[in-house]
């Protein structure tokens, strides 16, 4: 017997004895020093926060600033998502679809089986069970994440519901998700560690069909919190196809109207643009309150009622920190206070944080997210353009009563939208359920830092879920399509809109002025759904009459408003050629209901 088998046997009594097979299967493999079975209590929460300070991964900021807050400083090569290095391993490669990356899952298992051999030597693997959804909810879906990254263990203490109460939801009979973590950076006995140990070598893998993730290399929030996008969106869309719901790159709000009537809205933006802020937004027009339910993940299904209800499966938020400052998101900078883990960001001389559009004022003297001295003088941002704050939920002033109902809140509403320069119009209704389908999956965005890839360079981005999808994306399609067959029969299929807060004018300046302006567009929307006010057709579909959006009220002229609208015929076009080549590369499994709204798409124009 090892050492490490030794430890194992310490696993809580009530640990299912499958994980503890489990946990000393890895541990056999992998050969971490300790094993540490994690509880999610505070004092855990503590010492691990200690221990990372001590060890350098953490630096403690400024108590009287920003108590009980920190700043990680990840490696420069370990800052967003590896699309490229993120695979979906089903047994077949057509169920993995042409937008991802695919290969046979016994030649994935030898690589990994290679790679993870030994990985965790010199280090401390934890143990950490995890629920998505409240604990106990019949939404909610149950993890455990093997890691050998305390930053990680912190991460997913605040990012789902953690430990105890979690692990002791799964018994002989429950489904519970595997996921496998390491930084890849074993340590020779007596060799000192780096503050961000990491490998270049990164594998991000999933097998939707055993259930299982594995990753590899990176200790970066997408990359390794696996409970987030790789269980909650990559398994979750595998498991909710099978089993008729859906997983959902999505915030949740709810929004009550001056006559305190309150509709529900999920709303499906790639990454980096936007979601946070329009979960967290404070209404510019009076009387209209909203409040948060989650600002990135839903799953939602049909409920007793009929109604397709909604749960935010995370328990935190990981959000973007540039762009985030009073004047865009006072709540999120009310919600980041204290109690807060920052990565990437820069650090001020008296020990707090500080981005790009934190403040107006920018700090004479920094200390730039790699360490470095920063003056505005200098060459680089400060902060990393996607630098993040990770918090609890229940510190976010604007969340609702109802966020973590186990029954989940019955949606109204779904909305999608991309970060457009040109083209796609401020807010348009679709006519139906498939058109709304069509809608989404014809979704494309300019590329933002929250991946590795080329800023600003346009992609398709169907549903928000191009990185999050375990299944063929023709296959999501048509589950959509499904579900909302499934609501139409009963009457109770929520109306689908697309926003766009990123169109910019001839002179490159955003015509629309966005954040809490963009309640006028959300009031649009409900009152659409209440049939209080009327739309004109178009292209993309139902479009404001003069006069139902107040854009003077917002500080925008008649001819940017109308700017907002403007049809190219030949742009829309050379767009809708695009779409053909894009929707050709889904192949045989491409539903037919998209074809024809292209089709319909095509003769509008
Ligand atoms: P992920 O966490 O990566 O999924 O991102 P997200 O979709 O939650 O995006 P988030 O709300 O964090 O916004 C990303 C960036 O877009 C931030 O820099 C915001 O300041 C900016 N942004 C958000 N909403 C608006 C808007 O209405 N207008 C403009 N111009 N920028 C916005
Ligand atoms: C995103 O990129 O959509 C995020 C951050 O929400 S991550 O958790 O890294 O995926
Ligand atoms: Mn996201």
């Amino acid at each position: 017997m090892t050492a490490t088998a030794t430890f194992v046997r310490h696993a809580p009594e009530n640990a299912d004895s499958r994980i503890v097979e489990w946990v000393e299967a890895i541990a056999e493999m992998t050969q971490p020093d300790r094993i540490i079975w994690c509880d999610g209590s505070a004092e855990e929460r503590q010492r691990m926060l200690d221990e990372s300070v001590a060890a350098g991964t953490l630096i403690k900021l400024n108590p009287a600033k920003r108590p009980n807050s920190y700043l990680a400083r990840s490696n420069p090569s370990d800052v967003a998502r590896v699309e490229a290095r993120t695979f979906i391993c089903s047994e077949d490669e057509d169920d993995a679809g042409p937008t991802n990356n695919w290969a046979p899952p016994a030649e994935m298992r030898e690589t990994l089986d290679a790679l993870f051999q030994g990985a965790m030597r010199g280090r401390t693997m934890y143990v950490v069970p995890f629920s998505m959804g409240p604990v106990g909810s019949p939404l909610a879906r149950l993890g455990v994440q093997v890691t050998d990254s305390p930053y990680v263990v912190i991460s997913t203490g605040i990012m789902t519901r953690m430990g105890a109460d979690a692990l002791a939801q799964i018994g002989p009979h429950t489904e519970w998700v595997p996921a496998v973590h390491s930084v890849g950076a074993p340590l020779l006995p007596g060799e000192d560690d780096v503050v961000w140990p990491c490998n270049e070598t990164k594998y991000i893998v999933h097998y939707p069909e055993s259930r299982e993730i594995w990753s590899y290399g990176s200790a970066y929030g997408g990359n390794a919190i696996l409970a987030k996008k790789g269980f909650a969106l990559r398994i979750a869309s595998k498991v909710g196809e099978e089993e008729g719901w859906l997983a959902a790159h999505m915030l949740l709000l709810k929004v009550t109207n001056p006559r305190g009537r309150a509709f529900h809205v999920a709303a499906g933006f790639p990454s980096a643009c936007g979601k946070t802020n329009f979960a967290m937004l404070r209404p510019s027009i009076p009387g209209w309150k909203v409040e948060t339910i989650g600002d990135d993940i839903a799953w939602m299904a049909q409920g007793p009622d009929g109604r397709l209800r909604a749960i935010n499966p995370e328990a935190g938020f990981f959000g973007v920190a540039p762009g985030t400052g009073y004047s865009t998101n006072p709540t999120a900078i009310e919600m980041i206070a204290d109690d807060t883990v920052f990565t990437n960001v820069a650090l001020t001389d008296d020990g707090d944080v500080w981005w790009e559009g934190l403040t107006k004022e920018v700090p004479a003297h920094l200390t730039d997210w790699q360490g470095r001295d920063w003056t505005p003088d200098s060459e680089s941002p400060a902060a990393h353009p996607n630098s993040r704050f990770t918090v609890a939920a229940h510190q976010c002033h604007s969340i609702a009563d109802t966020w973590d109902d186990p029954a989940g809140v019955p949606i109204d509403a779904i909305i999608f939208g991309g970060r457009r320069a040109t083209n796609v119009p401020l807010v348009a209704q679709a006519r139906d359920w498939e058109h709304g389908v069509y809608m989404g999956a014809t979704l494309a965005s300019e590329r933002t830092a929250a991946a590795e890839g080329t800023l600003g360079e346009l992609r398709r981005d169907p549903f928000a879920m191009l990185p999050f999808s375990g299944v063929h994306m023709a296959d999501h399609w048509q589950h959509w399509l499904n579900v909302g067959e499934k609501l139409n029969q009963s009457g109770n299929a929520p109306q689908i809109f697309q926003v766009n807060w990123f169109r910019r004018g001839c002179d490159g300046r955003f015509l629309w002025p966005g954040f809490s302006e963009n309640s006028r567009v959300l009031a649009w929307i409900t009152e659409r759904i209440e049939e209080r006010v009327d739309a004109v057709e178009s292209p993309f579909g139902l479009v404001p009459v003069e006069g139902s959006i107040d854009y003077a009220e917002a500080g925008v002229s008649e001819k940017d408003w109308e700017a907002l609208f403007e049809i190219d015929p030949a742009a829309l076009s050379a767009e809708a050629d695009d779409t053909d080549v894009f929707l050709t590369r889904m192949g045989p499994k491409l539903p037919d209901a998209v074809v024809r709204q292209h089709d319909e798409f095509r003769s509008r124009l």
